[in-house]
């Protein structure tokens, strides 16, 4: 299992409400999501903070057991004609008493619901993974919701996959933030996922925690299935 690095924010983000918008009416889909969706988006784009890394990173561990509720969720998708990909934690963190967890599973097609109208989001062609990325008290390990993340995944000077999650749920994982990944081949990547603040109204336990968005970076391996 991976520790994700602590990487503290440098740059005061102002618009965690705005980035949940964007990430509602942007579409995830497509890699200009981030660029098309204006300053707000701008504003919370991890390309635009700077932070110093502290903490340890160890190599990801691929076969590294997932949730029972992600293997079911994959079972679920295994109509989809995709490769079925063994359901692996790319790197797990604790923030103030969040616990994230980012996993890879099999590609899904979802539906994005705007409140009006259903749209189906097909896997892009040649997708490798849906990332997954949850959170849970720590303690408790209650889901938390009305957060959104931002998932970057690099390779030395690429950027293969830099994108908002879609705020998501699903019968097997709950409330989680997801999305289709679509990587170059097998090797070594680096994932950062900008959390931003759960806008919501708290019990007053959350009142001092999780104010300001917080970014957590991880090495992790990929190799397709074959
Ligand atoms: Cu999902």
């Amino acid at each position: 299992m991976t520790t994700f690095n602590r990487q503290r924010r440098a740059l005061l983000r102002t618009a965690p409400l705005a980035l949940v918008a964007a990430s509602v009416v942007g579409c995830a889909s497509e890699s200009s999501n981030k660029a098309a969706s204006g300053s707000a988006a701008a504003a919370a784009s991890p390309t635009a903070m700077s932070g110093n890394m502290s903490g340890m990173s160890m190599a990801a561990t691929p076969d590294a057991s997932g949730s029972a509720a992600a293997s079911e969720e994959a079972a679920a998708a295994g109509a989809t004609g995709t490769t079925p990909v063994p359901t692996q934690v790319l790197g797990t963190a604790v923030w103030q008493g969040m616990k994230i967890t980012a996993q890879a599973m099999t590609p899904v097609p979802f539906d994005i619901y705007n409140g009006t109208s259903m749209q189906l989001d097909p896997p892009p062609k040649n997708v490798s993974f849906h990332l997954m990325v949850t959170l849970n008290d720590a303690e408790t390990n209650v889901v938390i919701p009305y957060a959104s993340v931002w998932a970057t995944i690099k390779q030395g000077s690429k950027t293969p996959f830099d994108e908002s999650l879609w705020p998501m749920i699903s019968r097997y994982m709950g409330p989680h933030y997801g999305n289709d990944v679509v990587l170059p081949g097998s090797g070594s990547y680096e994932l950062s996922l900008l959390i931003s603040p759960p806008v919501s109204a708290r019990h007053v336990e959350y009142q001092d925690v999780w104010l300001k968005p917080h970014t957590v970076t991880s090495a992790f391996r990929w190799n397709p299935p074959s």
